[in-house]
């Protein structure tokens, strides 16, 4: 097979455009705007224990949460960054109430993005991975105006795109416009994203189960059984599964993806639709993991189903390998 040699981000998006000569190169524009924000976030991220940037700025977001300064940072930063380009027409941050429209004086794009500018941030000041999620739809209203609630309020199996940039020991773009998930790795000697891990798949079966266990008492019996169920010895399939629960999502989802296992954030007692929001935590890693060969559903119903009718709507999210999720539905079936 002949060799590619380096292939950066621009290159790959662009070889896959040449698939589809309709391509208005719009869209290219878009995901190298975030992969812009990503290095930028990435930068601030790796030297946040350097310099005073943080530390809660005393403002809370729609769930009463306090923002840390880098969440503002990369949300806003994420806003300018693609308001500009042409490319939307509407945007939702999990860091705004509201639905984030395009500057009058701006063109208004076909696309709609969500994001979670800086998911996991109690972690930041300790040093643990955090990650940027995004999710891409095509706009449903007229081409030309501003976006509205019904173009972001779309069934994720809408999406065109979806990805998260992690930042860890190092910093991976891993994204999908519905043709593999393909990972890039940040080099920072010539600030380019490379492609490292083409054509991700998750391993079918996997022994890794992350969870928060503090939650125990509060869940439903189900959920408790499985649990169990995973801690027992049975050699024909692997149990006992490795618990690994970090409490940052995109770190969570990556190694899992990477590895195989199951990604487990139920609804409970006090929370029944759980903590995590559909729009820019469930749908984009439900695209990504369904690409990638795995499945992710409620419990019940696959995610990427779900209408959604809020913009910042928590739902439970089971995700990971496929034969994992399948298991866990039989015990919520029982
Ligand atoms: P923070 O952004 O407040 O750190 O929340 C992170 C998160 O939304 C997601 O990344 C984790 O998977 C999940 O919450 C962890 O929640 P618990 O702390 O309740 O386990």
């Amino acid at each position: 097979m002949r060799r590619r040699g380096l292939v950066t981000l621009n290159r790959f998006i662009i070889e896959q455009e040449r698939n589809y000569p309709e391509a208005t190169g719009e869209f290219t524009n878009l995901v190298t705007d975030i992969a812009l924000a990503g290095k930028i976030i990435s930068y601030q991220v790796n030297k946040a224990g350097l310099v005073d940037i943080i530390g809660k700025v005393g403002s809370t977001n729609v769930f009463g949460e306090s923002q840390q300064k880098l969440d503002v940072f990369a949300s806003d930063l994420l806003m300018r960054t693609l308001s500009f380009g042409g490319n939307l027409c509407a945007m939702v941050s999990e860091e705004s109430d509201d639905l984030i429209p395009i500057p009058d004086d701006y063109p208004k794009g076909k696309y709609v993005c969500c994001f979670d500018p800086l998911d996991g941030s109690s972690n930041i000041d300790v040093g643990v991975s955090i990650g940027t999620i995004f999710s891409i739809f095509k706009r449903v209203t007229p081409d030309g105006g501003l976006g509205t609630i019904e173009d972001v309020l779309q069934p994720g199996r809408n999406q065109v795109c979806a990805g998260y940039v992690i930042y860890g020991s190092s910093t991976m773009l891993v994204f999908s416009t519905g043709a593999g998930v393909h990972g890039f790795t940040f080099d920072p000697s010539y600030g380019e994203f490379v492609l490292s891990n083409e054509n991700i798949k998750i391993p079918p079966r996997g022994g890794l189960y992350s969870i928060n266990e503090g939650n125990m008492n509060k869940w439903e019996e189900p959920i408790k059984k499985y649990v169990d169920w995973v801690k027992q010895s049975d050699e024909s399939d692997g149990r006992p599964y490795s618990g690994r629960y970090i409490g940052s999502l995109v770190a969570d989802f990556h190694r899992n993806m990477l590895k195989g296992g199951i990604f487990l954030y139920p609804g409970d007692r006090s929370k029944p639709n759980g903590k995590l929001r559909l729009l820019y935590e469930a749908n984009p890693l439900a695209y990504l993991v369904e690409q990638a060969g795995g499945s992710a559903t409620d419990g019940i119903k696959r995610i990427l189903d779900i209408k959604p009718d809020d913009l910042h709507q928590c739902t439970p999210l089971i995700i990971g390998s496929k034969d994992e999720v399948e298991k866990f539905a039989g015990f919520m079936k029982q």
